[in-house]
Parts: structure tokens; sequence; C-alpha cells
């Protein structure tokens, strides 16, 4: 307490939590003040760890009531530094990592009811272990959390079948900004009554309230799989490719990723122990991979049957099943450290796009001609999860730079605001979204304001002001400050 004059907010949350709940060690808050891309170099006022959701909801009914910004931390693998807190030091880093309980599995419901904190990988092996799938999956799933995956609405590598995590969520649990807890963890599949609030809070990205459980759906387990590497000659060749995959195997298809040249270049070149799949090179590669949950299906056939169509009608130029489920997950193991072998070969920048699949190939055309014209200082590796029509269009530093561009330190990122203006308005100019899969964070909070339709940024806004009117929910982040 200050001597003669009112405890500080930091002084009542220790007295009505204690050092076991909020942390003020210089160390522990220095790791939870920085994003994952190193983008924002935050001050924490304290790092809050609750045990459960009462703790949760007390948290946020003193923040509430001391107006005390609070930034809900999961994994910390976000792209768009929304988990991070700012410079000021006022603001309460809310870590869900003690809240990593399964509370339920129910495999009769196809359902699991899980806690916020829990790491992504354990919910899938949870569900595994009951002989159900949980097919959400992405490069980060390690260590980013359940809640984290909600709360940006993550996509990853299923979503061409199963859908974003959205639509993998049957309830949730969430302590809103005043303290009170909105349940509607059920495993129902039907329930029209009212305004669907569960998705009010998913991609809000911690603006909107905590989440801190949620019922999750699961579906039969992938006893069948087969994946192939695929030479195609154009991002066009591509998207064709999809549709004739498509026609054969119907939904089995869950994963369509295109990757160029260049990008198994980088991970061949930083990650010791990876190889190309395919001799010879080309300059773009599809992963596919088709699964069933019927055990023995011939799938590895159906893909055969596939790969001489598309070399006949020159859609291929070479393909390789999986002989193998080592040789499948070596498939995976490149194209899952595509972002660590572009952050080993140096500096990049980053740009999440989703487009009509109609014209995704041309905006490739487009948008890389671009880059090769206006952009000397960086080379292209654009990829992505183009079932979804989503694309990875990244740009990294060039080892040397040329020399009619001017040396400094980091020529790239310098010009970062102005790159990424000229690709997000050519996006728009095609229908499509600067921010696909990771959301909007801190980083794009000036994209949203700019291409977001009026009415849809005082909807927003309308349901901020309904659900925080005191601000104190992520503030900075999706939506600018007022
Ligand atoms: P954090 O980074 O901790 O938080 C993200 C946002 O959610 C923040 O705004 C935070 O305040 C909020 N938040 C976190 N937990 C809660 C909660 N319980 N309640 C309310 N708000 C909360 N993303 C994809 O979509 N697809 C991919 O394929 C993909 N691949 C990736 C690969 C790598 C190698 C890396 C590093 C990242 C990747 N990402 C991908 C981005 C990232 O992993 C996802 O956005 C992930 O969903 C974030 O989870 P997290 O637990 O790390 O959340
Ligand atoms: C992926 O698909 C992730 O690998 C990361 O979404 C993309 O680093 C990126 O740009
Ligand atoms: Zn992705």
């Amino acid at each position: 307490m200050m001597r003669g004059g009112a405890a500080t907010p930091l002084q009542q949350l220790v007295a009505q939590f204690g050092s076991e709940v909020i942390v003020t060690e210089a160390a522990q808050l220095a790791a939870v003040s920085v994003d994952h891309r190193r983008l924002y170099a935050g001050k924490a006022l304290a790092l809050a760890l609750p045990r459960d959701t009462s703790e949760v909801s007390r948290l946020l009914a003193l923040c509430n009531a001391l107006r005390i910004g609070v930034v809900p931390q999961g994994g910390n693998t976000s792209y768009c530094g929304g988990s991070a807190p700012d410079e000021s030091g006022t603001q309460l880093v809310l870590s869900l990592r003690r809240l990593n309980k399964i509370r339920n599995v129910e495999p009769i419901n196809n359902a699991m009811v899980v806690e916020a904190g829990c790491i992504l990988a354990d919910v899938q092996r949870a569900a595994t272990n009951a002989g159900r799938f949980f097919p959400l999956s992405l490069g980060a799933e390690g260590s980013c959390q359940i809640g984290g995956n909600l709360a940006t609405n993550a996509g990853g590598v299923n979503v061409v079948r199963y859908g974003m995590a959205r639509d993998l969520v049957l309830g949730l649990e969430v302590v809103l900004a005043d303290g009170r807890v909105l349940s509607t963890l059920n495993a129902l599949r039907k329930d029209n009554t009212g305004y669907d609030l569960r998705h009010l809070f998913i991609g809000a990205e911690g603006t909107l309230g905590v989440i801190t459980a949620a019922t999750l759906k699961l579906f039969p387990a992938p006893h069948s799989v087969a994946a192939a590497f695929i030479a195609v000659p154009t991002p066009s060749a591509a998207v064709a490719l999809l549709g004739r995959l498509r026609e054969r195997c119907g939904d089995l298809v869950s994963s369509f990723e295109l990757i160029p040249q260049v990008a198994i270049d980088l991970v061949v070149r930083h990650l010791p122990g990876t190889r190309a799949p395919l001799a010879g090179s080309s300059p773009w590669y599809v992963l596919a991979e088709i699964t069933s949950a019927i055990a023995d299906e011939p799938l590895a056939e159906r893909l055969e049957a596939a790969r001489a169509d598309a070399l006949e009608s020159n859609l291929a130029s070479d393909a390789a099943i999986a002989q193998s489920e080592r040789e499948r997950q070596d498939f995976w193991h490149l194209r899952e450290h595509i972002p660590e072998g572009q952050r080993r070969d140096g500096a990049s920048l980053k740009h999440d796009v989703s487009l009509p699949l109609d014209r995704l190939a041309e905006f490739i055309d487009r948008a890389g001609g671009w880059v090769r014209d206006h952009v000397p200082e960086g080379f292209l590796v654009c990829y992505g999860h183009v079932g979804d029509g989503n694309l990875h269009f990244n740009i990294n530093q060039s080892a040397v730079t040329p020399a009619a561009v001017t040396p400094s330190a980091n020529g790239l990122l310098a010009r970062g605001e102005e790159i990424r203006r000229a690709i997000h308005d050519l996006v728009h100019a095609f229908g499509g979204s600067f921010s696909a899969e990771h959301g909007i964070g801190r980083l794009k909070v000036g994209e949203l304001a700019r291409y977001a339709p009026p009415v849809e940024l005082s909807l927003m806004r309308a349901v901020k002001r309904a659900l925080d009117p005191n601000g104190i929910m992520n503030p900075g982040k999706v939506l600018a400050k007022d």
C-alpha cells in the first residue's frame, strides 16, 4: 500500500490475488511482453496466472472496476502482435496456461470439453485416444492453445474439408469484461434459441472477453490416408487439379497446399535432414492429402489414377505418392517448416491473403509481377492453403542488395508499409481479404479501418461498446482505440 495514498492498481491486484497469481518478476514479464515475430516489445504491468474460471472472473471484475487493460495470452504464437501488451506498462497479461484440463471426452456425442489453455496437440491426442479426430492442425500446434486458436479463428491445413476453428465449436465458456460468466458448453448439434453468441467471441482476438473453455466437435478417425507431392507448371494448373481431385475423391480431399520451388530451397538449405521429395525442379508443387474413416480404403490407388490423369492432361509434370507413413510425414515436415526456413533466411514481410479461387492464379501473376518489378531488395515466397484460396504472399529480404537499390541495414522492412499497401490494394480489387486466417491483432488495425465497409466497422464498434463499455479487453487490438 502506498503510504498516505490509495493503493495502486498493481498493489490492489496483488492484495486480492497474491503473488502466486499475480507475477511481477521481471524475467517472466519480459517473456510475455514480446510477440512471436518480435514486431512489438511491450511492457506488462504484471502477469496474471489464474487457476480456474472463477479466478478469471474475479480478475476481470477487478480490472473492470480499476480500468486495467487486460491482454489475454495463449501460446503467444500469433503473427499479428495480438497477444502482447503495449509499451505503457499499464496492461495486465492474462495467461490461460493453468487452465489446461481436458474436462470431458464424449465419444457418443462426438464432442469434448477442453479448457482454453490446453495445447492444441494435446487436444488432438485426447481425441485420438478416444478413437475420434479433432481436425484443427497447424505448424504451431505444439505450442499454441485451443483458446488462442478459437480467439483467432485459426485455419491451418485441414480447412478444405473441416472448415475453420469456428466450424469446430459447439459451445463456449467465456468470462465477460465485467466478470460475468457466459456458458454455452453443451454438445447439442441443433440449438436455435436466439442469437448464437459463441460466434462473437470466436475470432474476436480477446477484445470481447476471455474464452476459458469450449465444447469441440469430434469426427470419425481417419483410418486410411494417402498423400501426394505433385509438380505443377502454374498456380492455374494447381487450381484445375484441385477441381479434378474433388471430382474423383469428393470430400475425401482434406488438404491441398501450394508450395513454390523457392520455399523448398529455403527449407532444405536451413533445416538439416530435410530433402526435396521429387528429383528435378518445378516452379510450383502441390501437397495433397485424402483421408477416409474406412479402414483399408485403397486411397493410394485413387491418387495413382489422379496422377496419371494429371500427367496426361499436362496439369502435372511429376508426382510422388507417399509409400509409407514416414514418407507422408516427410512431405508434411517440409511444408510445415516453410515459415521456419523463411525466418532462418532473414527478414520477411508477410501477407496472409485470400482470393476467390477462380481469380487466385491471376492474382499471383499480377502481384508476383509487381514484386519482381518493384521490390528488387526482396524475393517472393508465395505458398499456402490454396484449397481455401489462402496464400501466404510473403517476401524475403534478398541476401545481396542489388546495386540499383540504396543499401540499408534492412532495406526490405523499411519499405514494408508501401509494399503492404500495394499488395493489399490489389487483393481488395480482386475481391479478396487482407487477413485470411491470422487475424488483425495490432499489426492490421489500420488495414481493417481502411478496407472494412463503414457499416461493418460501426457494428463492430457497437458490439465492442456493448460487451466491453470500459474498453479493458485487449485495448488497441482489432479496432483502433476511440
Ligand atoms: P496467442 O498468440 O497467445 O493469442 C492470439 C490472440 O488471441 C490474441 O489476440 C490474444 O489476446 C487472444 N487470445 C488468446 N487466448 C485467448 C483466450 N483464451 N480468450 C480470449 N482471447 C485469447 N495460424 C493459422 O490460422 N493457420 C496456420 O496454418 C498457422 N500456422 C502457424 C505456423 C507457425 C509456425 C506459427 C508460429 C504460427 C502459425 N499460425 C497459424 C498463427 C498462430 O499459431 C495462430 O493464430 C494460433 O491460433 C494462435 O494461438 P495462440 O494460443 O498462440 O494465441
Ligand atoms: C502456415 O500456413 C502459417 O504455415 C504461417 O499460416 C504462414 O509464416 C507464414 O506466413
Ligand atoms: Zn497458414
